[in-house]
């Protein structure tokens, strides 16, 4: 764990925009003690004959594209602090952007809908900077079913999760909201936000921990709160939802030690699980779980701020830290983002992601089946976007949000 926790931050703190290991020469420039250094060699040099090479996930390219050859091109502007960008699944070709005081807006056809799919200002509160509607779902057979779930604060801050309805290829119904679950929050920020159906089919919710600063309650640690927490719940039984009985505490919960985990996503290929976990005020973090890892993993919080102490220091029980983290010399506000699985195969398999105040956008890559899974994580744009959410079409194209008002996908130049 250790190697791999020092390797990850010699590639993250490395700017060059190439999967190849740093030069030699790089290495002293590192803020490591020297006795560090025989980490940086390849893992595919390093490893014992008698183990497999490292071979980058299935589907996925050795080296990340040249980024000067691609841009981010504007789709849509206009909006109103948009924060999260959903298809629906449903064979329309449409994008469902999310603004945060409570409405959502359709792009069909490269353009941008005048009339909301769905406006429920009437009962959101975004009076805190990390208040409103945060995130949107569609119910993986929603053009079948026309479910969609929603996370936003309601009136007095509170969180909702509710699922709305919306006939084939028509605006949904703000009267047909059904609320899930309301969570109360003992502040205005750390809200968490982000939504989405698992590869098996259940509806994950992230929760930040409650908010002020530095955890004061302990919410991230505790599993009697479900602040601070990935969810998971089963939308298709029970009233208004049952706990999968594979829930590791009997209850909501899912995995826990989270601090503000705004955005995650599964990778619609290998399944893996990407979360996008928000710092305190140094260190921003990326964490990484492969596809079926059980519930009952604890990302640290508030122990730990990234890879370092945070409280005690004490190591807590079913620890995972970070895969990637970057200082707040990078940005100050990590947004996860996605695996790339579009029409571009040059970047299939990278995991693009960006920070909120800085602009700049990272790729990173895996690679399994050494004896240590490595992993490289460089920054490939500066785009100058206040960077809230990114997004995925109907078929994998990439796309983030400014909170600024617009939506850029990301192209060849
Ligand atoms: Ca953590």
């Amino acid at each position: 764990m250790r190697r791999l926790a020092i390797l990850t931050l010699i590639l993250t703190t490395a700017c060059a925009p190439a999967l190849t290991p740093a030069p030699a020469t790089h290495v002293p420039t590192l803020p490591l003690p020297a006795t560090l250094a025989p980490a940086a060699p390849s893992p595919a040099t390093a490893a014992p004959e008698t183990e497999p090479a490292p071979t980058v996930q299935p589907g996925g390219v050795t080296d990340f594209p040249n980024p000067d050859s691609y841009q981010w091109e504007t789709v849509a502007d206009g909006l109103e602090r948009p924060v999260d960008i959903q298809n629906a699944g449903d064979g329309s070709g449409r994008l469902f952007i999310v603004e945060q005081p409570g409405v959502i807006r359709t792009l069909a056809n490269g353009r941008l809908v005048a009339e909301p799919f769905l406006d429920i200002r009437d009962r959101v509160d975004d009076s805190d900077n990390e208040q409103g509607l945060l995130g949107l779902a569609f119910h993986p057979l929603f053009k079948e079913n026309g479910f969609f779930y929603v996370n936003y604060t309601k009136r007095g801050g509170d969180t909702v999760i509710a699922r709305f309805h919306a006939p084939l290829d028509q605006n949904a119904d703000p009267d047909s909201e059904v609320r899930l679950l309301t969570v109360k929050q003992p502040f205005g920020n750390h809200n968490g936000g982000g939504l989405a159906f698992g590869p098996d089919f259940y509806l994950y919710i992230a929760l930040g921990d409650g908010g002020s600063g530095g955890d004061p309650y302990g919410n991230g640690q505790s599993l009697k709160t479900l602040l601070g927490k990935i969810l998971r719940i089963d939308v298709d039984n029970g009233d208004p939802y049952a706990i999968p009985a594979d829930n590791p505490f009997g209850n909501e919960i899912f995995h826990y030690g989270l601090r503000n985990p705004w955005r995650f996503s599964f990778d619609p290929q290998t399944r893996d699980l990407w979360i996008g976990d928000v710092g305190q005020g140094e260190w921003e973090e990326i964490d990484f779980l492969p596809a079926g890892t059980p519930g009952g993993v604890n990302f640290g919080w508030n122990r730990f701020e990234g890879m370092h102490d945070y409280t005690t220091g004490a190591v807590p029980e079913n620890y995972r830290p970070p895969l990637f983290e970057y200082s707040h010399n990078e940005g100050c506000s990590v947004t996860g983002g996605y695996v790339y699985r579009g029409a571009m195969r040059e970047w299939q398999g990278v995991y693009l992601y960006g920070d909120f105040c800085s602009g700049k956008v990272w790729g990173a890559l895996r690679t399994v089946g050494a004896a240590d899974e490595t992993a490289v994580s460089t920054i490939l744009f500066e785009t100058g976007a206040q960077v809230s959410s990114f997004g995925v079409d109907e078929v994998g194209e990439l796309y983030l949000a400014s909170l600024s008002g617009s939506i850029l996908r990301l192209a060849r130049r």
